[in-house]
C-alpha cells in the first residue's frame, strides 16, 4: 500500500509552503549563530591561560584588554536582540500569510476526533446533501478547504505535514483549519497530540482529486448503501443489523444507525481500516472484526467471537459497501 505523502519539508500547498519558508529562516539564522558561538568558544579556549602556567596571570594585561571585551559582549548582545526580532518578525509574517488564504468557494468540512479515529462530515449544499465518512478527507485540488475541528473526548491534533500546520481539537471548543492542495495525490496525516493508548495508530489520509473526480466521489458517498445481491452477503447484512454492530455503527439505507463508531456506508471505498492501522482488504477485515484488540489494543470496539461462516458472511457484506 502506498503510504501517501508525509513530509513537512516538502510542501504541496500554500499553507505548508509558508511554514517551510519559516522553518528555513530559523534554520539559517540558528546555524549561523551556532557556528559563531562555536568559533568564539574555540578562540576563548585557545587564549585562556593554561592551568599549568607557572606565573600568576598578569592582571595589568587583563585590564588593558577589558574595553575590547566590553565591546565584544555589547556587540554580541545587540546581534542577539536583532536576530530574535528577525525571528519574531518572520513568525508574525508567516501567521499573517497563513490567515490570508482566500476562503471564497471553500469546501466546508467538519472533522471530529475520537479515541482513536476521525469522523469527517461534509457540509456542502442543503442538509440532504451532507454526509459522513471516516478517516479519509477527500478534497478537490485548487479549491480552499475549510475544516471545523471538534473533539469528542480528549485533546487531539490534526496534522497533514505536506499541506498544513497542526491544529488542536479541544473538547467543548471549535477550532478551524484552512488549506489548499495544489496537486492531486494522497497525503498522510497523523494525530499530533498524545491522546491515549492508541495515539500512534490515529492516522488519516487526505485524498486530493481533480474537481470532476471529487464531484464523482461526493455523489457516490451521498448514495445509501447498495442492497447486496449475493445470498451470503444478504445474510451478512441481516447479521450486522441483528448483532451488536448496529449499536455503534451506521450504514445508511439500513436500520443500522449507531453513532459511536465510523460510518460504514461506503467502507469498501476506503483504503485503510481503523485510522490507517490496516490495509482495507477482506483478510484484514475479518481479522479486525474477530479481534480488533490484536491490531489496536484497548480500542473502543469489542472482540466478536463468532463462527467462521458468520464472519465470512459479514465480510462478504462489508466488501459490497463501495
Ligand atoms: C461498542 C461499539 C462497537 C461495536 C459493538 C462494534 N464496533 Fe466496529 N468499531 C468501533 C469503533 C470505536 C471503531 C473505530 C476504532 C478505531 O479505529 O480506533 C470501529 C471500527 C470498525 C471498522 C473499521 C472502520 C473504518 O472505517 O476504519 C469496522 C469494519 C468495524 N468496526 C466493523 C464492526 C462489525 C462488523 C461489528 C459487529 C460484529 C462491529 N464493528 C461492532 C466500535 C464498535
Ligand atoms: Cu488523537
Amino acid at each position: 500500500m502506498n503510504p501517501g505523502l508525509h513530509d513537512a519539508l516538502h510542501a504541496l500547498g500554500p499553507q505548508a509552503g509558508h511554514i517551510v519558508d519559516l522553518w528555513r529562516v530559523f534554520l539559517v539564522v540558528c546555524t549561523v549563530v551556532f557556528v559563531a558561538i562555536m568559533i568564539a568558544l574555540a578562540l576563548a579556549i585557545r587564549r585562556a591561560p593554561r592551568i599549568a602556567t607557572p606565573e600568576p596571570p598578569d592582571l595589568g594585561k587583563v585590564n588593558v584588554r577589558e574595553p575590547r571585551l566590553t565591546r565584544a559582549v555589547t556587540t554580541a548582545v545587540a546581534a542577539s536582540i536583532v536576530l530574535l526580532l528577525v525571528l519574531l518578525g518572520a513568525s508574525v509574517f508567516t501567521d499573517r500569510a497563513l490567515a490570508r488564504l482566500p476562503l471564497r468557494d471553500a469546501v466546508n468540512i467538519e472533522v471530529t476526533a475520537h479515541q482513536w479515529w476521525w469522523t469527517v462530515k461534509y457540509l456542502e449544499g442543503p442538509v440532504s446533501e451532507t454526509f459522513e465518512t471516516a478517516n479519509e478527507i477527500h478534497v478537490p485540488v485548487g479549491r480552499p478547504v475549510h475544516i471545523r475541528l471538534k473533539s469528542d473526548d480528549v485533546i487531539h491534533s490534526l496534522w497533514v505535514p505536506s499541506l498544513a500546520g497542526k491544529r488542536d481539537l479541544i473538547p467543548g471548543r471549535t477550532a478551524t483549519l484552512a488549506f489548499r492542495a495544489d496537486r492531486p495525490g494522497i497525503y498522510r496525516g497523523q494525530c499530533a497530540e498524545f491522546c491515549g493508548f492508541q495515539h500512534a495508530f490515529m492516522a488519516f489520509e487526505v485524498h486530493a482529486h481533480a474537481p470532476a473526480q471529487f464531484e464523482q466521489w461526493r455523489r457516490a458517498q451521498l448514495a445509501p448503501a447498495a442492497e447486496p445481491a449475493d445470498p451470503q452477503a444478504q445474510r451478512g447484512k441481516m447479521l450486522f443489523q441483528s448483532i451488536q454492530c448496529a449499536m455503534c455503527h451506521a450504514i445508511q439505507g439500513t436500520i443500522a444507525q449507531g453513532r459511536r463508531a465510523p460510518d460504514l456506508t461506503h467502507l469498501a471505498s476506503r483504503r485503510t481500516l481503523a485510522a490507517g492501522t490496516l490495509a482495507n482488504n477482506p483478510g484484514n477485515l475479518a481479522s479486525w472484526i474477530a479481534d480488533p484488540h490484536r491490531h489496536k489494543p484497548g480500542v473502543n470496539m469489542p472482540a466478536n467471537p463468532m463462527s467462521a461462516e458468520d464472519l465470512a458472511a459479514l465480510v462478504a457484506y462489508l466488501v459490497t459497501l463501495k
